[in-house]
């Protein structure tokens, strides 16, 4: 027999390793052992077992966010179907998740298909996983002949980078040990647009070549008209967006606000696309939930400057239809610009942020702005016999960020004017899944996330949240990570209770909570003795917060750990909310 040197496994956790992946979040089952057992033999790989498959999917994510690609492997059909809302969140977020998919050997398949032997975790003798996945994954292999391994792995791994979303790769159990060539080079995300020297030759050559003709004019005509309104413009403020996160793109952020010299904000999905200790930042602009110190130079500005702005109904909280006001805007993003009524199509944010400082360079831009505002001073932490609110938790955990923390927020009644008012000096410090919004995400992605470099996760989730993926606490523990759990704890789903009816907010309203908004009050701090097995290995803490003055405690003694887990209780009155949201109470 002729021998190679790799097998479908390997070449596999080759790949992986080569895009700097060192840790992939799994569940066994029997169709996806011996891909976790190649994987225990490399050196460079972390196996971390996961309680189940969609805190595996969510923990990928999370490690995505942070490191910029991740992995996770499960089995076919009962794995697959769990990890499938995870997955969803990472597409629709344009995170890139390799979801490797263990699956029955071909002899079975045949025989299922032949004899009609059913066997476990199957629906039937279609792709059904591939039908389940194809709405949630760019590329989706089913590896069923090790020869063709090699390319259906790069094929699905180069998609799932350049479009910065998930791809499948399905295996079958008889291949992860067969024979196949070697990897040849590194797998690298294509760019989404053809070079501007590359479209500029086409567009010279004769016959000229008429769509890059048509991108390339496209390209100036936006740059040249965004140039004219800003040229003009007395009160610019450039609004940072996700798209700025997405494949590393943080840097046009960085170069539109240096060259351009305006206050900018930021938008849900694009906080911390860039450091919030930057000089020109000032604040959060999300519709109703923009920052205080945000809002009169929203209210003051003539031309808004979009820079990767996606336009969610979470990012332009309770403004409906989207109303900025009768002033300019300038929209780039998802490879378009819009500005007014005319819509440019092909448009990178590279190929415009380039235009467009080139084109301010040209007509000698001044800043209107020589110096940045005044840098923002911190909310003053409250009293130290405060009792817990919301407004309390957030204006004292302000002051106790540093760079190595990274906030991973859920979403609920907290996030809004919560943790997206809280300032993050760390590019990229903050992860929160602003758009899919599946509760339960924030802490399994708060362990994937805990597998970054000098970084000290912070996750700040509501009870109701957390009583979805919590069992995920055990693995922190389990492999000494340095996490923090805060639990909101209200005893409601208040956001769901805001959203449908806030009289019970109201200033000393007695009105009753919808019945289906009561949780049942758990004993928080006492789970982490269940996780931990009561401490087994020292690192695992857990703690109640009644005051201000329990959490700089609890504070003290995180900084007095730095490589334990905690578990925070934070007692919160179910009638309290985040002063963001008065004008929803009308209080
Ligand atoms: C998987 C999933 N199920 C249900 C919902 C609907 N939902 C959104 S927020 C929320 C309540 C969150 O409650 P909690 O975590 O206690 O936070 P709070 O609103 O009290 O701050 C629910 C049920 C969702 N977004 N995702």
């Amino acid at each position: 027999m002729e021998t190679s040197l790799f097998t479908v496994g390997t070449y596999l956790t080759t790949r992986l390793e080569q895009l700097g992946i060192d840790t992939i979040f799994t569940v066994p089952g029997d169709y996806t052992s011996d891909m976790l057992e190649i994987i225990d033999t490399r050196s460079n790989l972390n196996r971390i077992g996961n309680c189940n498959e969609l805190n595996a999917a969510y923990a990928a994510d999370g490690y995505a966010r942070s490191r910029g690609v991740g992995a996770v492997c499960i089995t076919t059909g009962v794995g697959a179907f769990s990890a499938l809302n995870g997955i969803a969140g990472a597409y629709v977020e344009q995170i890139p998740v390799i979801c490797i998919i263990g699956t029955l050997s071909n002899t079975k398949l045949q025989s299922e298909k032949n004899a009609g032997v059913l066997y476990h975790h199957q629906v039937n003798t279609t792709d059904f996983v591939k039908h389940a996945y194809e709405e949630v994954t760019v590329a989706f292999e089913r590896i069923m002949n090790p020869n063709t391994a090699p390319a259906q792995i790069d094929a699905a791994i180069v998609a799932c980078l350049t479009q910065s979303r998930p791809c499948a790769i399905e295996i079958m159990e008889d291949c992860y040990y067969m024979p196949c060539d070697a990897p040849v080079g590194n797998l690298v995300s294509a760019p989404s647009y053809t070079s501007y020297d590359n479209l500029l030759l086409l567009s010279q050559q004769t016959p000229p070549n008429i769509y890059a003709s048509q991108i390339l004019t496209a390209i100036q005509a936006s740059a040249n008209q965004a140039c004219e309104l800003i040229m003009k413009a007395k009160n610019p403020v450039i609004w940072i967006g996700k798209d700025c996160n997405v494949n590393m793109r943080n840097y046009l952020a960085d170069a539109a606000v240096t060259y351009i010299q305006a206050p900018f904000v930021s938008s849900l999905l694009g906080k911390s696309a860039l450091a919030e200790n930057h000089p020109w930042y000032v604040g959060m602009y999300d519709g109703k939930f923009t920052s205080p110190r945000a809002q009169p130079y929203i209210s003051n500005c003539d031309c808004l400057i979009g820079v990767g702005v996606w336009n969610t109904d979470l990012n332009t909280f309770g403004n409906p239809g989207f109303e900025i006001g009768n002033i300019a805007a300038i929209y780039a993003a998802n490879d378009m610009v819009k500005i007014g009524e005319d819509m440019y199509m092909q448009v990178s944010l590279k190929h415009f942020i380039d235009a467009l400082l080139a084109a301010l360079q040209k007509n000698n831009y001044t800043p209107i702005n020589q110096t940045p505002p005044q840098p923002p001073a911190l909310p003053p932490i409250p009293p130290a016999n405060t009792p817990m609110s919301y407004d309390a938790f957030f204006n004292t955990v302000d002051n106790y960020l540093t760079p190595q923390d990274l906030v991973v927020a859920e979403i609920g009644l907290s996030t809004f004017g919560g943790s997206s008012f809280l300032q993050i000096n760390r590019m990229n410090g903050f992860l929160c899944q602003a758009i899919w919004a599946s509760i339960g995400w924030s802490v399994p992605a708060a362990l994937g996330a805990s597998f970054t470099n000098q970084t000290r996760v912070m996750c700040i989730v509501g009870d109701g949240a957390f009583k979805l993926t919590c069992q995920e606490i055990s693995t922190m523990v389990m492999h000494n990570k340095n996490i923090v759990i805060f639990v909101l704890n209200n005893n409601t789903y208040a956001v769901e209770q805001m959203l449908l009816n806030a009289s019970p907010y109201k200033h000393g309203s007695t009105t009753p909570f919808e019945a289906a908004n009561i949780l049942q009050p758990w004993d928080y701090p006492s789970l982490m003795n269940a996780f931990s097995n009561r401490n087994a290995g020292g690192n695992a803490y857990s703690a109640n917060v009644n005051t201000v003055q329990d959490l700089m405690n609890v504070f003290q003694q995180i900084n007095q750990n730095q490589n334990a887990c905690f578990l925070v209780n934070i007692n919160i009155g179910e009638r309290d909310y985040p002063a963001a949201w008065a004008w929803k109470v009308g209080n």
